[in-house]
């Protein structure tokens, strides 16, 4: 419905400055490597490849500190959602279907802020086994990618450094629901209870499949099936038995199908308008089949959000 044209720009974001561990900046050559632009045209897309990131720096910036906000890399992170804000905008104007390959998930500031400002009745699916929604005030790790999200909704807005002044806080709550969700902070949950933000946790897709859990999702966020519609996806949403290679990993999430069929659900909608893969951290990978399990699985998350199974 929404690209009946079939054009997408992959976009890459190398970036690692959301989160301590080094090699998530790593994910988008390999993806790329293993062969995602051709896997993607083969689906019948045409696609175009940005480099956002490509002639900056930023990367050998990143230290361990948190500045007196709290937060760690204020900076750099935001100088490189920036730059990726522009590209997936302009991706998004020129009619094309915008793909992100992360990175770490601070990037979704970029990705989602830019989702929003082209079209606002965009509505987010977040797969992930954490909520991503901690403030400057509330997180305890100080970690970035464990934030974007209360950037876009402006939550604790007078917690915020200064640099992130240019984040669109335009993402409504009833535009937003989890999937995957199994490790949520205390201060996090409150925030979910009191914007009263859809979370499907294990526990659900446990009591409901995964089937009605993404319609349930849809039905919260996009119940006339007529908005567009936001994936990231985070792979540490799936088990780390299939998804090794990530920086978070926590037991006890989605098989590897389960994951896919997510991608999958939201291709048979039309609807899907922007799309991210982030966190595949090559580095952290224990064998070499770590690695290759970590980045099949990224790719095919890709095929199938592009629309793989309806072909
Ligand atoms: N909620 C914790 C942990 C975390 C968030 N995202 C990941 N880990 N990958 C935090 O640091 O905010
Ligand atoms: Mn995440
Ligand atoms: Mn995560």
């Amino acid at each position: 419905k929404f690209h009946p044209e079939r054009k997408t720009t992959i976009i890459t974001a190398p970036f690692s400055g959301g989160q301590p561990k080094g090699g998530v900046e790593l994910g988008p050559e390999y993806i790329l490597d293993a062969g995602f632009e051709k896997q993607i045209s083969s689906l019948g897309w045409e696609t175009t490849t940005l480099h956002p990131l490509e002639s900056t720096n930023y990367e050998a910036m990143k230290t361990d500190d948190k500045d007196k906000y709290g937060v760690k890399n204020t900076h750099i992170v935001n100088e490189c959602n920036k730059l990726i804000y522009d590209a997936v905008y302009k991706t998004l104007e020129s009619g094309r279907l915008a793909i992100t390959v992360g990175g770490d998930h601070s990037i979704g500031t970029a990705t989602v802020g830019a989702s929003l400002t082209h079209n606002p009745d965009t509505c987010v699916i977040w797969v992930d086994a954490h909520a991503d929604i901690n403030t400057p005030k509330t997180t305890d790790s100080g970690n970035l990618h464990g934030c974007p999200l209360s950037f876009l909704m402006g939550i604790d807005a007078d917690s915020y450094p200064p640099e992130f002044s240019w984040v669109p806080q335009i993402l409504k709550p009833g535009k937003l629901a989890y999937i995957g969700l199994r490790d949520v902070d205390q201060e996090e949950r409150r925030i979910l209870k009191e914007h009263n933000i859809p979370a499907f946790s294990m526990y659900h897709v446990d009591k409901y499949g995964i089937g009605k859990v993404v319609e349930m999702a849809l039905d919260k966020v996009n119940p006339n099936r007529d908005c567009p519609i936001h994936l990231s996806f985070d792979v540490d949403a799936i088990d780390p038995s299939f998804v090794p290679a990530t920086g978070t990993r926590v037991e006890g999430g989605l098989s590897l199908r389960e994951g896919l069929f997510v991608a999958e659900e939201i291709a048979m909608t039309g609807l899907l308008n922007s799309l991210d893969i982030v966190e595949t951290n090559p580095m952290l990978a224990e064998t070499e089949e770590h690695i290759l399990d970590t980045v099949s699985a990224a790719c095919a998350i890709g095929r199938c959000a592009m629309g793989q199974t309806l072909l």
